[in-house]
């Protein structure tokens, strides 16, 4: 196999195109060229982050073409790999439908190259961290993992580069995106997870049905040697799955009939070959109630991938969380500074405020996006101490919320609002920025907003 791989031309004679010259439209090219494929990559963009990635191809010997699709060329392709970014109402995609011709996603191309068995782990919330986890987990069991896809952010890299890994991992962890499973034929994971549901991405469906039958699409190709890894107790997703070939395993708070993994007594727990503990739930290092969600469907997947119980506890006693989604980043005279810079939208900030048990102060507000923020008052919950209300949005926070704990509106910089919860916090407590907006009227990304609230809290600015 490695023989075969290193010879790469297993594509020698076939046309590949390429459509869109994103992470994923460069990852795909460079592995088809790798594999002696013809190359025509094209995107609509002519930007200079267009004309490098198109230089840096053209080198690599591709076609590059930017500033429009080449038609002709791109139906005459015998295979035509799509960035998960362009809406199937694309002119271009529609034009490709219209005449018939099949368009496949980047991971559904990069597998066909795997040289080892997958894990496909999809859902609404959670799937990063659960996919980075399930990866770590394994290569801490002495199991060599090659994770990636949908991940972004400069964490993991697209499907396609996993599929040049040497030497081949023993097991692939791929992210994948509802875009993504859209535009697969034969990807047909070993395990397959499914996180949680919840409606997302409406800009792009015209009904959340429509995003689930894309979600659904990971079932599409099972055998009955699959295993699906399940939130216990979602009818959403029992009804996706309905009768899928396969032996199901699932995940959830408490253990119920048919629940394999769980939390008794305060331990997380696995039921797969009999009880096993694995690790007090107190000494997760991955804060809230989501994230213990997410660690258990990691280590069931796991576990279902070889790896031994002892090795899951310490994998996760060495867990970090990804930076700015509810990442500790300093422990000051008893106060928890957590970064989740990330939490760009209301519902991002309800699902860090749940199940939180020390006492908050919270730190909401940025550029207004024009959501409801009445709808925070119902997850603060008694946690929650004081808010500061700071930015643009500031004003319309600290009115929608008023009453709901001790409001306090700040007008002046973020430097000033830190100090401000410094103030507030007494030993015991956090101090949670979880801005529920975007970071724009003060910095130029979440990252940037993360870093500074990490440096000025007086941890390790990432
Ligand atoms: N384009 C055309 N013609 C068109 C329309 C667009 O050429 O008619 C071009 C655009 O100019 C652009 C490219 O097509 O250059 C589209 O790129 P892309 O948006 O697919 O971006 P990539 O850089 O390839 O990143 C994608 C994923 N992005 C999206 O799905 C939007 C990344 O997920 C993923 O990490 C990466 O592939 C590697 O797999 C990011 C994401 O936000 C993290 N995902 C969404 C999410 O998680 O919610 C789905």
């Amino acid at each position: 196999m490695a023989e075969r791989r290193r010879r790469g031309n297993e594509l020698e004679g076939n046309d590949i195109a390429v459509i869109g010259l994103g992470a994923s439209g460069i990852a795909a090219a460079r592995l088809a060229l790798n594999k002696g494929g013809n190359v025509y990559v094209s995107d609509v963009r002519t930007d200079d982050s267009a004309s490098a990635g198109g230089a840096e191809l053209r080198a690599l010997g591709a076609r590059v073409e930017l500033g429009r699709h080449d038609l002709e060329r791109l139906a005459g392709a015998d295979h035509v790999v799509v960035s998960p970014g362009i809406p199937p109402d694309a002119p271009v995609l529609r034009a490709l439908a219209e005449r018939g011709v099949r368009c496949i996603s980047e991971p559904e191309f990069a597998v066909r190259f795997f040289a080892g068995p997958l894990i496909a782990i999809t859902g609404t919330n959670g799937k990063t961290t659960t996919t980075m986890l399930t990866g770590h987990l394994l290569e801490q069991a002495g199991i060599s993992a090659g994770v990636g896809g949908n991940v972004g952010g400069g964490f993991a890299p697209p499907a396609s580069e996993l599929a040049l890994m040497e030497p081949a991992p023993a097991w692939y962890v791929l992210e994948l995106s509802s875009f993504q499973l859209a535009g697969i034929e034969t990807l047909s994971p070993d395990i397959g997870v499914v996180t949680n549901l919840s409606p997302d991405h409406l800009d792009r469906y015209d009904s959340v049905a429509s995003y689930y039958a894309d979600k659904a699409r990971l079932f599409d190709n099972a055998t009955e040697t699959s295993r699906w890894v399940l939130p216990a107790g979602d009818t959403e997703v029992d009804a996706l799955i309905g009768d899928t070939p396969g032996r199901r395993f699932h995940f959830g708070d408490e253990p119920r009939k048919g629940t394999h993994a769980f939390v008794e007594e305060g331990i997380l727990t696995l039921d797969v070959e009999g009880r096993e503990p694995v690790l007090p739930a107190a000494d997760l290092p991955l804060l809230g109630r989501h994230n213990r969600l997410n660690a258990l469907a990691a280590v069931l997947t796991a576990r279902l991938a070889g790896a031994p119980v002892e090795a899951l506890g310490e994998g996760l006693r060495s867990a970090r969380s990804l930076p700015h989604r509810m990442e500790p980043v300093a422990d000051v005279a008893g106060v928890l500074w957590v970064n989740d810079s990330k939490a760009t939208n209301v519902a991002a900030t309800r699902s860090a405020l749940q199940s939180l048990t020390r006492p908050v102060v919270l730190l909401l507000g940025g550029k207004d996006k024009g959501e409801d923020l009445t709808v925070l008052r119902g997850a603060m919950g008694p946690s929650v101490r004081v808010v500061l209300a700071y930015g643009a949005a500031g004003p319309r926070i600290a009115a929608a919320l008023e009453g709901a704990a001790e409001v306090r509106l700040l007008e002046c910089g973020f430097a000033d609002v830190v100090e401000e919860a410094r103030r507030w916090a007494r030993a015991g407590d956090m101090v949670l920025l979880s801005p529920a907006c975007s970071s724009f009227d003060m910095f130029r990304n979440y990252e940037e907003r993360g870093r500074t609230f990490a440096s000025l809290a007086g941890g390790d600015a990432r």
